[in-house]
């Protein structure tokens, strides 16, 4: 295993931690514990300084700074920890990058200080039920094992528990990519790109770019799994063999392949030399549509590439459920199942619900305008939509969509709970009503965790 960054390191340094949310408070804590001297930064002015200190444990020294950034700041500092909702290209990032100083996300931070093997997962959909299933197979392994990262375990609160024995099973967004430097999986995993966060990384280039940064510093002892069936990461997979950078672990949900995972005819197979073994039967498994097995084949190909054996995979594929967010049902009201999938935050993730839906549905779309276009979302209805109510800062440009589709049966909402209302009016016995908004929630609620529990909240109310 490389050496990592010695922690001692970090004592005495003055510290700048950027955001004071999650990993924000998460990389505070840790710093704190390794002797740094940190200031915890946040933009955002309602905010008040016992607000940030709740957050924080009893005796952390951090000194808190709220509002606009001191000029004078930058040349006090040794060290930057960016928190990843923070855009790296922010004139005040710009800045503190100019002056000089090396700006680390909260991602990177974790994994200087923390020691055993690491599992990664990217990508733009698929990664959270990706990684709580590889952290079931890992957690049936062996016993320490972390699950970390984007999923909404900040990466910094258990980086000090892991030991040499450790793996930690990281979900990382491309937002936690753009600010890693020695970050080393051994097993690392793309699991599609298709356009998302278009906002935040300007272009679709630049996005692929960040995503494929996972395997930046793996060696040919380590594994990457990619889908072959996605045209960017096949061609990238195929350089990275060609090259012999790292050893290429590709599935597919489309065709056989003679080496990898694929899956045919309602089963799953892992294939070796042209020979195949039959992993398992989808009807054994609990989670739904052709996006889960791509899910199971990224699990269990990572799971496989780090030595567990094919038996202790699929006991645990047995017993795996849905992730809470992602298509969960959620209940049966009047002969009417909902189903909250607010983890659907970009329209590739909203395309897989509405397929997945067997019944006429009922749903709700519309959120934070991270520069997407719809149409394909769109024409995933397939006539399976017999009303779309929309609500946020995207209703306008969905409905143009709409329309420019010859889709016609959509409503608009003002708040979440007429929306809800408008969808309990419309459904009939025997429909779905479905929340996979498309969007990101950050125009109304907090996270998109919050928007899923306020619909199951209604749901239930009823
Ligand atoms: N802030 C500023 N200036 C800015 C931007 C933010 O001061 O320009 C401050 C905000 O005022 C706020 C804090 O930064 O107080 C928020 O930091 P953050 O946005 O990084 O959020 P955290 O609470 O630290 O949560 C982050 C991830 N959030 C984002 O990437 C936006 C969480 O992913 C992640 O679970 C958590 O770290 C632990 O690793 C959420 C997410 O939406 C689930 N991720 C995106 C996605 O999945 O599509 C990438």
């Amino acid at each position: 295993m490389a050496e990592r960054y010695d922690m001692n390191n970090l004592k005495g340094k003055k510290v700048l931690v950027f955001g004071a949310g999650i990993s924000g408070t998460g990389a505070a804590e840790l710093l704190g514990r390794a002797g740094a001297d940190v200031i915890l930064y946040d933009g955002n002015t309602s905010l008040s300084e016992e607000d940030v200190r709740e957050k924080l444990p009893a005796g952390c020294g951090a000194k808190i700074v709220l509002g606009e950034m001191p000029a004078d700041l930058a040349g006090t500092l040794d060290l930057v920890v960016l928190s990843p909702g923070v855009p790296t290209d922010l004139p005040v990032v710009n800045g503190l990058r100019d002056a000089g100083l090396p700006i680390w996300g909260e991602v990177e931070l974790a994994y200087v200080c923390s020691r055993g093997d690491v599992l990664a997962i990217t990508g733009t959909n698929g990664k959270t039920t990706t990684t709580s299933l590889l952290g079931a197979i890992m957690r049936r392994h062996q016993p320490e094992v972390f699950v970390v990262g984007n999923i909404g375990t900040p990466y910094t609160g258990a980086a000090p528990k892991m030991t040499d024995d450790s793996v930690a099973v990281a979900e990382i967004s491309s937002f936690q990519l753009e600010t890693t430097h020695s970050f080393h999986p051994q097993v690392s995993a793309i699991t599609n790109i298709t356009p998302d966060h278009l906002n935040r990384h300007h272009t679709m280039e630049e996005y692929i770019r960040v995503k494929e940064c996972i395997t930046m510093n793996q060696t040919p002892d380590d594994t990457c799994v990619l889908n072959y069936e996605d045209p960017v990461l096949r061609e990238f997979g195929e350089s990275l063999a060609a090259q012999g950078k790292v050893k290429v672990s590709f599935f597919s949900s489309a065709r056989r392949l003679d080496d990898g995972f694929f899956y045919e005819d309602g089963r799953i197979y892992i294939a070796e030399g042209g020979k195949a073994e039959e992993l398992i039967a989808v009807s054994e498994l609990k989670l739904l549509g052709v996006h889960n097995y791509e899910n199971v084949m990224t699990a269990s190909a990572m799971a496989h590439a780090y030595g567990v054996p094919v038996d202790e995979i699929r006991e645990v594929l047995r017993a795996f459920t849905s992730v809470e967010h992602r298509i969960e049902y959620v209940a049966e009201k009047n002969g009417v199942i909902y189903y909250n999938d607010s983890k659907g935050t970009n329209p590739d993730a909203a395309i897989r619900a509405v397929q997945a839906m067997e019944r006429p549905t009922v749903l709700i779309g519309g959120g934070y305008d991270k520069d997407s276009s719809y149409e394909e979302w769109i024409r995933a209805f397939d006539g399976k939509v017999k009303l779309l109510v929309l609500i946020g800062a995207t209703k306008e440009k969905i409905a143009d969509a709409a329309r420019a589709c010859g889709f016609t049966d959509f409503c608009f909402a003002d708040t979440f709970e007429e929306a809800f209302e408008k969808c309990v009016e419309a459904a009939k016995p025997g429909d779905a009503v479905l929340l996979s908004p498309a969007c990101a929630s950050w125009d109304m609620f907090k996270n998109f965790e919050v928007r899923g529990n306020v619909f199951k909240e209604l749901v239930h109310r009823l």
